[in-house]
């Protein structure tokens, strides 16, 4: 099935976005497939405040495998069938701790091959005084990578937080040349545009 795959440094609100995402197309219950990175396969079907209660945290990490959200996608020409793939949070460096050593190499695994890459970066901390580098060597190397590719777009998350309009511009003067669209996770807004691109892209 084609992907449309959501990646990002850790706590930057994949998870939100994937499942709030999912909703706004039309996804009543969530059925989502996992894949650990020890590569076993589970299912199970969730409500959105499930979902959101046990699958989102304010601790970076909470993400260890892949989450695959099963879509079906009406428009014009017919519907598409596709899978909003949430994964791991990537970190500047190789990650010290094994699980989260194993989780982000199974995330890269999946890079090549998704049909749509949304970038994730959290607009709200990049600005901060004493944040832990938001926009990291990281997003660097996805963004290079993503600018080789059609289907490639940065997302600036968290815009209903008030620090989250000065990093959209610090963003957009660092990453020149990309697609950018300012969503926030938790109120939904900017999804109108994601969709229109995800939709072109798959
Ligand atoms: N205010 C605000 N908070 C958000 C937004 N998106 C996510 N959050 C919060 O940020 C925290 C991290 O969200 P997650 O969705 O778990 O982040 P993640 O990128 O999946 O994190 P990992 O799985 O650890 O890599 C949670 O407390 C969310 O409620 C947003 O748009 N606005
Ligand atoms: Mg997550």
């Amino acid at each position: 099935m084609k992907a449309c795959m959501i990646i990002g440094k850790a706590n930057v609100g994949k998870t939100l976005f994937a499942i709030n995402f999912a909703g706004y197309l039309g996804v009543p219950r969530l059925e989502i497939e996992f894949t650990t990175p020890g590569g076993e396969i589970y299912r199970r079907t969730l409500t959105q405040r499930e979902a959101v209660e046990e699958l989102t945290s304010p601790a970076p990490h909470h993400t260890l495998g892949l989450q695959a959200f099963d879509i079906q996608m009406p428009g014009l020409k017919g519907r598409k069938h596709f899978a909003v793939l949430d994964t791991s949070g990537l970190t500047d460096g190789i990650p010290e701790e094994p699980l989260v050593r194993r989780a982000m190499a199974q995330t890269l695994a999946q890079v090549r091959q998704a049909a749509v890459i949304l970038h994730l970066i959290d607009a709200s901390s990049v600005t901060k005084q004493g944040a832990v580098e938001a926009v990291g060597q990281v997003d660097w190397q996805v963004a290079q990578f993503g600018g080789m590719r059609t289907g490639y777009a940065i997302l600036a998350n968290k815009m209903d937080l008030p620090e989250a309009a000065s990093g959209l511009l610090q963003i957009r003067r660092e990453f020149p040349g990309h697609v950018i669209f300012p969503v926030s996770a938790l109120l939904k807004t900017g999804f109108a545009e994601v969709k229109q691109f995800v939709w072109r892209h798959l």
